[in-house]
């Protein structure tokens, strides 16, 4: 059993999460404004973001907040290692909304002053707005799957695991133009489209969801223009990173573990690979 404020972040999320998908529906427009990674926003960006500030800061033990889409981290405190740092992605795949494709929402539990490394998170969750509303947390080197209905979550699988080999349903799906992935990335994956079907929807969440279920990668590599890549380290690679190692699989930036990317800045960017292990074992070995 994980630790309450942990559990009180995702009851919260979880609730939340039928007025974030509301807002998907409502506010699809642009706003004039651009989020801190230079993105536009859409409305469904900003209105989420407000929803989890206003409902996770007057969580007991959440002493700070951060978001991908303002420049400032929101604190009570005085930048002490007290407290727990919460950093989200209120609408993962916005670019997806237009198209009505997938999106989700992401959160992250850091154990310390924000921006903290992937090692202190306690917890991480995502919630994917898919045909269904589905919630899948670890805490405690465990994941659970949850369906969400009413703002309730329920239990749909305990203990999930990536598969150890990706079988005849093993996906991938590489983010970037493939001309701007160095030679080693392309070339890898060549190798790997002999083994497993390619699956890219534009939102990792959906796109991690469905590696989580059937074995394979995901990958937002680094870029000929783009050696950071496009991801953030706080928001995305390390909460989807520490999901997927609970999980038995594995996430690196190319060279170890996202987890242990020293944390510089509230919007870092990181390169992403996350998978099973054997997909990103190779894909470290290629890029080596
Ligand atoms: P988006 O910009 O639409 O929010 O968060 C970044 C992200 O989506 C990821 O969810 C997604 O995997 C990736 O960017 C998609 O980027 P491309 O449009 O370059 O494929």
């Amino acid at each position: 059993m994980s630790d309450a404020t942990t559990e009180e972040v995702f009851d919260v999320v979880a609730a939340t999460a039928p007025e974030i998908r509301a807002t998907l529906v409502d506010r699809v427009g642009f706003e004039s404004e651009e989020n801190p990674s230079g993105e536009k926003q859409i409305a469904a960006d900003v209105h989420a973001d407000r929803l989890l500030e206003e409902r996770l800061r007057p969580i007991d033990g959440v002493n700070e907040y951060a978001s991908e889409e303002r420049d400032e981290l929101v604190t009570d405190g005085d930048g002490e290692d007290e407290g727990y740092g919460v950093a989200v992605d209120p609408v993962d795949g916005s670019s997806n909304i237009e198209t009505n494709n997938a999106a989700g929402t992401i959160v992250g539990i850091y154990d310390g002053a924000l921006p903290a490394s992937g090692d202190k998170l306690v917890g991480a969750a995502y919630v994917l707005y898919g045909p269904r509303t589905t919630m899948v947390a670890a805490t405690e080197g465990s994941v659970t799957e949850y369906v969400i209905e009413d703002g309730d979550r329920a239990v749909v699988r305990e203990d999930v695991r990536i598969p150890d080999e990706a079988g005849d349903k093993g996906v991938f799906g590489f983010g970037g133009r493939v001309s701007e992935w160095p030679a080693e990335v392309e070339a890898f994956v060549r190798e790997i489209e002999q083994e497993l079907k390619l699956r890219y929807s534009g939102a990792m969440i959906g796109d991690i969801n469905q590696v989580l279920s059937y074995g394979g990668i995901f990958a937002y590599p680094p870029l000929r223009s783009a050696p950071e890549s496009k991801l953030r380290l706080l928001y995305e690679g390390n909460p989807i990173g520490y999901i997927v190692e609970a999980a038995g699989g594995r996430s690196s930036d190319g060279d170890r573990s996202i987890l242990e990317v020293p944390p510089e800045d509230l919007h870092q960017r990181v390169p992403v690979h996350i998978g099973t292990t054997e997909y990103v074992d190779r894909l470290e070995a290629a890029l080596d």
